[in-house]
This record gives C-alpha cells, sequence and structure tokens, in this order.
C-alpha cells in the first residue's frame, strides 16, 4: 500500500503538502504537477463531501500525490467509508479527549488493534492487489500499518493531554491545527505569542518523543521554511483555493498596470 508520507518520515526525509478545497479532479492533476507529495482532501472546510472521494482519491494517486483526507466527523461509517476508499490516512479535526482517540483507534485500525470493519473495497484491489499476498490477516495488518491515524491537536483538551495521546498505539501522528489552536488559548491568529509558540513545541516534542509524524500547517510558503528550519518533518502549506486566489490576483493587478 503506497504511503509517500509514511515512507519518507520513516526515511527521515522531509514531506510537503496542501489542502484541497477544489472539488477537482482537474485540479489534483495541476497539484501533482508541482512537486508537493500529497494532498489533503478537505471534508471539515470544503464543499467536498464524503460522496466525492471514491473519485478524488485516485485521481490524487494517479496526479503522484499521496491521497490524505481530513473528515469532518468522528464516526466510524465515515471513517470506515474514507479507508475503504483508499485514502493514506485520515486527519481528524477538534479531538479533545484520550477517550475520543481511543474511539478513533477502533474505526481506523483492524483488530487486534481496533474493530475497523472488513470488506474487500478499492482500499486494497477489492482483494486482488498486493496486500493480499499474505491472505486477509496480511490485508489487516498492512493496512493497520500503513494507513495513518492522525487527530489533530488544536483544542485545549489535546494539548492538556497531547503526550498520552500521541503515545496511543493506533495513532501514528498529530497534526497541528494553527488557527484553532490559537483561538483555544485566546490569542486568535498570533502564531508569535510566546504561548502559541509554547503550545507547538510542545506538541512537537510529544511526538518527536513518541516517534510518531509530526504534520504542522501554515498559510504561506516562508512560513512553510521556516517550520522545515525548525526541524518539522512535515508541514501541509496553504489551500489550493488560496493559491488560485492569490495567483490570478497578481496576474490581474500585474495586467491592469497596462490600462
Ligand atoms: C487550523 O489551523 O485550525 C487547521 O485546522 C488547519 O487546517
Ligand atoms: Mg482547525
Amino acid at each position: 500500500m503506497e504511503n509517500i508520507v509514511l515512507d519518507k518520515f520513516k526515511a527521515g526525509q522531509p514531506c510537503l503538502g496542501t489542502f484541497s478545497h477544489l472539488l477537482s479532479a482537474v485540479s489534483l492533476r495541476v497539484l501533482g504537477q508541482t512537486g508537493l507529495d500529497y494532498v489533503i482532501l478537505d471534508l471539515e472546510h470544503s464543499p467536498i463531501g464524503p460522496e466525492h472521494v471514491t473519485e478524488l482519491i485516485p485521481a490524487a494517486r494517479e496526479a503522484g500525490l499521496c491521497p490524505l483526507v481530513r473528515v469532518n466527523a468522528m464516526d466510524r461509517g465515515q471513517s470506515l467509508k474514507m479507508l475503504d476508499a483508499g485514502a493514506a490516512g485520515l486527519i481528524v479535526p477538534l479531538v479533545e479527549t484520550v477517550e475520543q482517540v481511543r474511539q478513533l483507534v477502533s474505526y481506523a485500525k483492524f483488530a487486534p488493534l481496533g474493530n475497523r470493519g472488513y470488506c474487500p473495497t478499492t482500499d486494497a484491489g477489492w482483494g486482488c492487489g498486493p496486500a493480499y499476498e499474505h491472505g486477509m490477516e496480511g490485508y489487516m495488518s498492512t493496512a493497520n500499518a500503513r494507513t495513518l491515524l492522525i487527530p489533530q491537536c488544536e483544542t485545549a483538551g489535546c494539548l492538556a493531554h497531547i503526550e498520552e495521546i500521541v503515545a496511543m498505539d493506533g495513532v501514528d501522528g498529530i497534526f497541528i491545527g494553527p488557527f484553532d489552536l490559537s483561538i483555544a488559548l485566546g490569542i486568535p491568529g498570533q502564531f508569535d505569542h510566546p504561548d502559541h509558540i509554547a503550545a507547538v513545541e510542545r506538541v512537537r516534542k510529544a511526538c518527536a518523543a513518541a516517534g510518531k509524524l509530526c504534520i504542522m500547517f501554515c498559510g504561506d510558503a516562508n512560513a512553510a521554511a521556516d517550520y522545515f528550519r525548525q526541524g518539522f518533518p512535515n508541514v501541509t502549506v496553504g489551500l489550493d483555493v488560496l493559491t488560485l486566489l492569490s495567483g490570478m490576483k497578481t496576474t490581474v493587478e500585474t495586467a491592469k498596470q497596462g490600462l
């Protein structure tokens, strides 16, 4: 099961992705030409719904992008559908408690780690793909190892329990949501505030101590470069829709200089 996000993390190589909000297989193919490693199909904050991922996941893979999905519910049904459709990992927003993460592990990981429901699906070629080389149990353990469960740290509750959460079996890493985290800390958008810096550093250290992946989100390329310099193994930069907006704004402004 291909998962460059996992492979790069294990190899100690940096990894870069972005969010997709455009609900468009064409835009994923375009993103595939840019050198990005992965894309996060965002069910939380975009028009993309669970019904669209069946088309968007293969489009991302064909474009050479590892497809992660940010779900919009801590829900067995939705988690299962995303994994069955071939998501390389689930990113789960607004996690607050250790108990919620325990539930998420039960949805996303097969026994003995969790209680993921089984059916041959797109995920592994309906039972005919290479993941079935060692039968059903081989597939289950491969899927557990190579399909990522990544809760977001963006609430005070998650931050308070981050060391325990990231160390849990079945949790593959943490995705830091700086916008909601800064709101939770009472300093909205103040990413240079000492409290925000300390919170982000706490999550990074907890992930490093547990040997788990830490993904940092930021809005622009310079911030992304800074996070790589600080030692984050994985950065998600921006949203495709905002890249389109800023690129076309610059184009229009430049063109209108001739008017
Ligand atoms: C946040 O910053 O809150 C996020 O969830 C990033 O998408
Ligand atoms: Mg958020």
